[in-house]
């Protein structure tokens, strides 16, 4: 980790770009997009008084057409003031150009529009295209020419990492290469790990999957968003998925191929014992370089040696569940890579039982852990995704043996932690009622959060880790899908609620998406989106999310720029591209923005509730 860190402070004195003044702070903290006709409206006017204070709303006329008095709440100790809420609610009339007034204050303008996520779905999803790997990025589908670039890593046909670790521990490497092209880069490093891509395209794929299940259309129908595949017959939403399966799949150990790993092993001590195993069928944990590169770095550019690390049972399981998942999805689109997917998942799944403590452990240089020592929930995830798609009993056998089988949901969704995604898919797609009435218990404790804290998010922990906000989106999806089961509103006001902090209504007064709303995040953590380190390179395309407040791992000792010390735990983000442990940009953090703002853009309330994100956005 120090590696890069280093490197990246050279790049960052060395260059003589004076670095990109925020934007002047907003007096309301409100969605600066604005909202949906039918939602709940809410703004929070920080204020030192008690004293309700008067408000209103005017067109872009100047007209008032609302207005009513704050309800002010107490003081909220860490921020210093006290939030007054503003509730403009009563406001339906789709429009542009409003703006909210107290005092002497003005909001920035904003909508009212059943179409308000529409654009933000696409370029969600077009993070994706953005970041894959092996193939040039063109400006056609780009958005523009800052964005394209010359294929990334082309042709990766890599063996395993041979060789010291930074604790002295001696990996054996491996008798072959794989060819891993493709997939999408992690984040703002240009490592591919399968944990992590597992998750954020089960999250891509379930989104498919629940609308199946309402039985409409498919979101993002061929042709509707821009990527190479459009115009293939299948839906663009499922052609992006694929390139990421792709990859997924081609990280699968050889056949009867015998390794040298660390067993029962959970943590990076000296020495690690390495057993022989028979590890066909394993996934290899990640493809990454060799050391850290410093900020900027067009992926072509990359002079590292890149190398798979050893497989893990968490990577298999990762493989497992998005590959059987991908067999029952593909079943009758395309039969055969419908039949290699499950293929994958039985061989995945059988290794994984054969080796169920191969954790990720290992200190190395160029590359992110993602090490998990429980992975109990991976194995409930993948029985639950091949129950699923096969209905065998002995998949039933080993959900049930689960403890997460009747365990309650006391957790969103993340790269550790994925048994919320088994069930889902035991609800979703079995119809399992103990399953989907875990996840709505859970979304009413959620609820209840969402009525005790200052800006009414259902997340009322003072605990902001690493990628705070893709927390937040995982809780929004079970409330999403507990709105999709009981028909209750309150559940989507509280999806809306999350749209709302990330777009503008928190203590920062910032929109942690790039391109959206009038004080967007503009430089986050990443090698080619690193306008702020080089003006030669580009800024951000729209609708990237930043990780988000950590007030729980940052800052780090090897981070050039941080949060201020004692900050509010919602503060603790800086717009800075070298704040990694605040402002980088990941797969797993963009894939439930997808998710959520796609379900905004479609979900039944709204008013054009048949509406697919059908007609890909102007490109800014
Ligand atoms: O998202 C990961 C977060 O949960 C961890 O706390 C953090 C430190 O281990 O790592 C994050 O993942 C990073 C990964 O290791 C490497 N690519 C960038 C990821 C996002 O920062």
């Amino acid at each position: 980790m120090m590696k890069r860190r280093l490197i990246a402070v050279l790049a960052v004195a060395s260059c003589t770009a004076p670095l990109r003044a925020d934007p002047p702070p907003l007096v309301f903290d409100l969605n600066q997009l604005g909202f949906l006709p039918d939602s709940p409206k809410r703004a929070v006017f920080p204020h030192m008084s008690a004293e309700p204070v008067k408000w209103s709303v005017i067109d872009a006329t100047s007209a008032v057409v609302l207005s009513g008095e704050t309800q002010p709440r107490p003081k909220d100790a860490a921020l210093g003031y006290h939030p007054h809420v503003i509730d403009l609610s009563a406001l339906r009339t789709p429009g542009k150009g409003y703006r909210l007034a107290a005092g002497n204050s003005t909001s920035n303008p904003f909508a009212i529009s059943a179409d308000l996520y529409r654009p933000l779905a696409h370029d969600a999803l077009s993070y994706f295209y953005h970041n894959r790997a092996g193939t040039p990025i063109l400006a056609r589908f780009a958005g523009g020419e800052r964005w394209a670039r010359p294929a990334g890593h082309p042709e990766e046909r890599v063996t395993c990492f041979a060789g010291e670790d930074n604790r002295g521990n001696r990996w054996p490497g491996c008798g072959y290469t794989l060819d891993v092209t493709g997939g999408w880069y992690d984040a703002g490093d240009h490592g591919k790990y399968v944990v992590n891509g597992g998750i954020a395209l089960w999250t891509l794929l379930n989104l498919h999957e629940l609308r199946q299940a309402r039985g409409g259309a498919p979101v993002f129908a061929d042709g509707s968003h821009p990527i190479p595949e459009a115009g293939n017959g299948v839906s663009d939403l499922l052609d992006e998925a694929r390139w990421e399966m792709e990859f997924l799949l081609a990280m699968q150990v050889p056949e009867g191929a015998r390794l040298r790993v660390p067993v029962g092993q959970k943590t990076n001590q000296r020495p690690l014992v390495f057993t022989d195993i028979d590890g066909g069928g394993m996934a290899h944990h990640k493809i990454a370089d060799e050391r850290w590169t410093g900020l900027p770095m067009r992926p072509d550019r990359d002079p590292e040696t890149r190398y798979l690390y050893a497989p893990s049972t968490a990577a298999t399981l990762n493989l497992a569940a998005t590959a059987a998942q991908c067999a029952r999805i593909w079943r009758g689109i395309d039969a055969a890579f419908s039949a290699r997917c499950l293929e994958a998942a039985r061989r995945a799944w059988a290794a994984a039982e054969r080796n169920a403590q191969v954790y990720a452990v290992g200190d190395f240089n160029g590359s992110g852990g993602y090490g998990d020592s429980d992975v109990s929930d991976e194995f409930f995830w993948a029985a639950a995704e091949l129950f699923a798609t096969t209905g065998e009993a002995v998949f039933e056998k080993a959900l049930r043996a689960s403890p997460h089988f009747a365990a309650p949901v006391d957790k969103e969704p993340g790269w550790p932690s994925v048994a919320p995604l088994g069930k889902i898919t035991l609800a979703l797609i079995a119809n399992s009622q103990p399953q989907k009435q875990a996840l709505i218990d859970a979304a009413d404790r959620w609820s209840a959060e969402a009525r005790a804290t200052t800006y009414g998010i259902p997340y009322a922990s003072d605990r902001y880790a690493w990628g705070s906000n893709s927390n937040l989106l995982n809780r929004a999806i079970i409330l999403a899908l507990a709105a999709h089961w009981t028909g209750e509103a309150r559940y989507r006001g509280h999806v809306i609620d999350v749209m709302d902090y990330l777009l503008g209504r928190n203590p920062l007064g910032r929109s942690f998406v790039s391109g959206y709303g009038a004080r967007p995040m503009r430089n986050p953590h990443h090698r080619f989106w690193a306008h702020q380190i080089d003006p030669a390179y580009p800024p951000p395309p729209p609708g990237a999310l930043s990780g988000g407040p950590n007030n729980t791992s940052s800052p780090r000792s090897d981070e050039p720029v941080a949060p201020p010390k004692g900050c509010a735990p919602q503060t603790c983000w800086v717009d800075d591209a070298r704040s990694f442990t605040t402002n980088e940009v990941a797969i797993n953090w963009n894939a439930p923005l997808v998710w959520v703002a796609t379900w905004l853009a479609t979900s039944p309330s709204a008013s054009r509730s048949s509406a697919s994100p059908s007609q890909a956005p102007p490109k800014s």
